[in-house]
């Protein structure tokens, strides 16, 4: 197999409110560049124009009360149709993939948020979007923290309504799943200034490439 054909890599980017995912995205995509690598920067929910027209429903406060069952349903569906027409031939074209949230966003959101079992998550991860990242950026930081950056930007969508608690137990599903799998995810405090989290998440990145790099 030559250096065309070999399948890409998927990196996602986690992490609550506020955590400044937006923030550091540019610099991970352009220290991805600066490696050499051909990558593709998207998210979750989105990435497709059926995966947008569902976060603009799933996020529109103005559409009422959505059952934590319809939330799932829709993030995987989004989610599916993300990972056939982005994410799968991206990798198979041997690009790199950089998404800004997967399915952890699920586990800590509708898991842990909304309580669905996980055991069913799991079930329609296993069905709908197989793809497993290869790493895993957390930027995690104290939930009061998150909200009063979030609160200082805008008008906030559905989810960002919910209360303080609800933000803690999305808090504690993410750091449980990067407990449970060092080897994937590197979790960033991302309470330190822009730069200083910046430079943490480039650097994550780096070692993860070099490391890619010993086993091509
Ligand atoms: N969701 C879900 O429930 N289930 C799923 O499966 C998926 C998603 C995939 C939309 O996601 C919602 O969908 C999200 C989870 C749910 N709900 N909520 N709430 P999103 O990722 O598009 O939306 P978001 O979480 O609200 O992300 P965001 O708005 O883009 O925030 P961010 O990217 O993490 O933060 P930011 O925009 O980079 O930074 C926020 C502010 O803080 C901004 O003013 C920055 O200038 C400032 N900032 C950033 N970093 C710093 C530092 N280090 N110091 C000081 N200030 C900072």
């Amino acid at each position: 197999m030559n250096a065309r054909t070999r399948r890409g890599t998927l990196i996602t980017l986690e992490g609550g409110e506020g955590a400044g995912k937006s923030t550091v995205l540019a610099a991970l995509r352009a220290r991805l560049v600066e490696r050499g690598i051909d990558v593709v920067v998207t998210r979750e929910p989105g990435g497709t124009p059926f995966g947008e027209a569902v976060r603009a429903l799933v996020l529109d406060p103005a559409r009422g009360e959505l059952c934590a069952e319809s939330e799932l349903l829709l993030m995987f569906a989004a989610r599916a149709q993300h990972v056939r027409e982005v994410i799968e031939p991206a990798l198979a074209a041997g690009r790199w993939v950089l998404s800004d949230r997967y399915t952890d966003a699920s586990y800590a959101y509708q898991g842990g948020g909304r309580g669905q079992p996980l055991a069913r998550i799991a079930e329609l991860e296993s069905w709908a979007a197989p793809i497993k990242p290869g790493l895993t950026l957390l930027l995690d930081l104290p939930v009061a923290d998150g909200l009063a950056r979030a609160g200082a930007r805008s008008e906030a969508d559905r989810i960002e309504r919910e209360t303080e608690d609800f933000f803690e137990r999305v808090r504690n599903a993410y750091r449980a799943r990067a407990a449970a799998d060092p080897e994937r995810f590197r979790v960033i405090d991302s309470s330190q200034p822009v730069d200083v989290v910046r430079v943490a998440a480039c650097a994550a990145v780096d070692a993860f490439v070099d490391r890619a790099g010993e086993f091509r």
